[in-house]
């Protein structure tokens, strides 16, 4: 699990973003999108030009996700099991791009926040991903 200093340094993050998060979660898949282009393989029903409305509706369900990880950091297998039968079942995603999107969130968070992103931060920051991570890839056998 988290330690308390990592959970105070995402929630503070987290405040931070405030109503942006869905902005920042948009960025970073399109980021996905153009730095590992094999991901948008999942997403040939949407419109993936830049600026997409699609796009944009997507990015908040994610943010949304996230923000629902960083409220139950105690929980957070339960709080996605749901999203991972999804991802498992019914999209079939390879769990190993749930990592290219943790990273191209991380890139994006540090060059929009380059004065907060001590190595301190980004620590806490994979490690909150990571969690997220073994929980969306948790009902995968
Ligand atoms: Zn995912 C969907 C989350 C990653 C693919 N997703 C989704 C949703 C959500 C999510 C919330 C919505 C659901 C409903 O509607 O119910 N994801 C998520 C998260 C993550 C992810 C949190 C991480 C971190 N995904 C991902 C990736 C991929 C994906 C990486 C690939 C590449 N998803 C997907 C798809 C979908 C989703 C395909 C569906 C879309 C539509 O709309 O159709």
């Amino acid at each position: 699990a988290l330690c308390a200093e990592d959970r105070a340094l995402v929630r503070a993050l987290w405040r931070k973003l405030g109503s942006n998060v869905g902005v920042y979660t948009t960025e970073a898949l399109e980021r996905t999108f153009l730095a590992f282009p094999a991901t948008k393989t999942y997403f040939s029903h949407l419109d993936l030009s830049p600026g997409s409305a699609q796009v944009r509706a997507h990015g908040q369900k994610v943010a949304d996700a996230l923000s629902l990880a960083v409220e139950r950091l105690d929980d957070l297998p339960r709080a996605l099991s749901a999203l991972s039968h999804l991802h498992a079942r019914q999209l079939r995603v390879d769990p190993a791009s749930f990592q290219l999107l943790g990273h191209c969130l991380l890139v994006t968070l540090a060059r929009h926040y380059p004065g907060d992103f001590s190595p301190a931060l980004q620590a806490s920051l994979d490690k909150f991903l990571s969690h997220v991570i073994s929980a969306l890839a948790s009902e995968y056998q």
